[in-house]
């Protein structure tokens, strides 16, 4: 393993210093490190989603000269095809980015479900996208060496490169960041809350990372039905996407979506899309704790979002923001008889709670036993 400051020593060396993009946990250290240190050695903007930070890199690049790095879970690499191919892309603008690719799903290795396909196609795609790669040691000479041959791919190509880096690589790294929120609730005792209060028919979306893992969590414990769940494993940022279909096909049920901060800057457009078509029976319940938890607690850009403005911005009917554990019992009581959209922003805190279990069984059993749940009750 590779200390964080000893990699990033290897890329200042070489004049990278400017970050951009989204966690992920094989290297939350780092992440933690270029956070920590936003402003000195270093700039780093957290991106909304993968494909807007090959953006920002490529701006950068032309405001500077200089080479951006993005960092990115594997599951992100799809978003970033558009701008790779049409903007990064020797044939078209030729801007050279360093990508830092985490590996989840390496064959062999046992991961979530949702890392499978990506983690097996993962480096097929990237010859696809004739993007040529480094699969990193955690050795400084190893490291170099691909630095150097990335850099003489940027001098010649001016296109990307892309760094794939597998699990262990970093050793931990201590973050000195006081800012971590400190709300009265966590997410958990907030979702049990709600979830004590749903009736026989409410229905559950819910986002990827720690809030599908609690929610499931209360139905085992509580030994409530599964199949008035969907746990939107993948694709972050999608759960209030497949909750507007849903509650605009089961008028009879009210869809709760139980979102992330981060997941609902990733797919902010959805915002839109809801209230235009504004489901009365919908209701966006976002777990905001100013940080992506489940990738090891780097920040978002939450801190200066207003959810609700923006939800009314967009056609929402209806929206809070919720603090304390009296508020959240009142704000549950107040919205069953109102009309949706609905947004309610209960604030978080963090618990990373490392003993969460994932859904035992395969995600095609749930979305069974879920689609029979939808279908015979109508
Ligand atoms: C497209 C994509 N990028 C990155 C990830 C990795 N990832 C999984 S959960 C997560 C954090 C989600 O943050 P938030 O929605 O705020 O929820 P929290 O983790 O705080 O509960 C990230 C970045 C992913 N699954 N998909």
């Amino acid at each position: 393993m590779i200390s964080c400051q000893e990699f990033f020593t290897i890329l200042k060396e070489k004049g990278f210093t400017f970050f951009t993009g989204i966690p992920d946990s094989t290297f939350k250290h780092f992440i933690k490190f270029i956070s920590d240190n936003n402003g000195e050695l270093l700039q780093n903007i957290v991106a909304s989603n993968e494909c807007e930070s090959i953006a920002i890199s490529a701006g950068y690049y032309l405001a500077t000269s200089k080479i951006g790095v993005v960092y990115m879970q594997n599951s992100g690499l799809g978003k970033t095809v558009n701008p790779l191919t049409s903007l990064c892309d020797p044939e078209i603008y030729a801007i050279p980015i360093l990508l830092l690719i985490g590996w989840r799903g390496e064959p062999g290795k046992i991961d979530a479900p949702q890392h499978r396909k990506m983690g097996r196609i993962m480096l097929s795609l990237l010859d696809t996208l004739e993007i040529p790669y480094s699969i990193l040691k955690p050795e400084i000479e190893d490291i170099r060496l691909n630095l150097n041959s990335a850099i003489k791919y940027f001098n010649k190509m001016k296109g990307p490169y892309a760094f794939i880096i597998k699990r262990n690589f970093f050793k931990d790294y201590k973050s000195n960041n006081k800012e971590i929120v400190s709300y009265e609730l966590s997410r958990q005792q907030a979702i049990d809350l709600i979830m004590d209060n749903l009736n026989e028919n409410n229905i559950v979306i819910s986002t990827t990372g720690f809030t599908s893992r609690e929610v499931y969590e209360y139905r085992e414990k509580t030994k409530k039905a599964h199949n008035r769940s969907f746990y939107n494993i993948g694709s972050m940022g999608c759960a209030s996407s497949i909750g507007l279909t849903i509650a605009l096909h089961n008028s009879n049920k009210k869809i709760f979506i139980f979102d992330g901060d981060g997941a609902a800057i990733m797919q902010m457009g959805a915002f839109t899309t809801i209230g235009k078509n504004s489901p009365k029976n919908f209701i966006h319940i976002v777990f905001d704790n100013h940080m992506h938890e489940t990738t090891g607690g780097q920040p978002t850009n939450s801190s200066s979002v207003d959810f609700v403005k923006l939800a009314f911005a967009c056609n929402y009917k209806y929206g809070k923001v919720v603090i304390t554990k009296n508020e959240l019992i009142e704000t549950i009581s107040d919205i069953k008889n109102r009309d949706g959209p609905i947004i309610i922003v209960i604030k978080v805190k963090p618990s990373f709670n490392a003993e969460l279990k994932r859904p035992e069984k395969e995600p095609k059993y749930y979305k069974e036993i879920f689609q029979n749940y939808l279908i015979n009750s109508k």
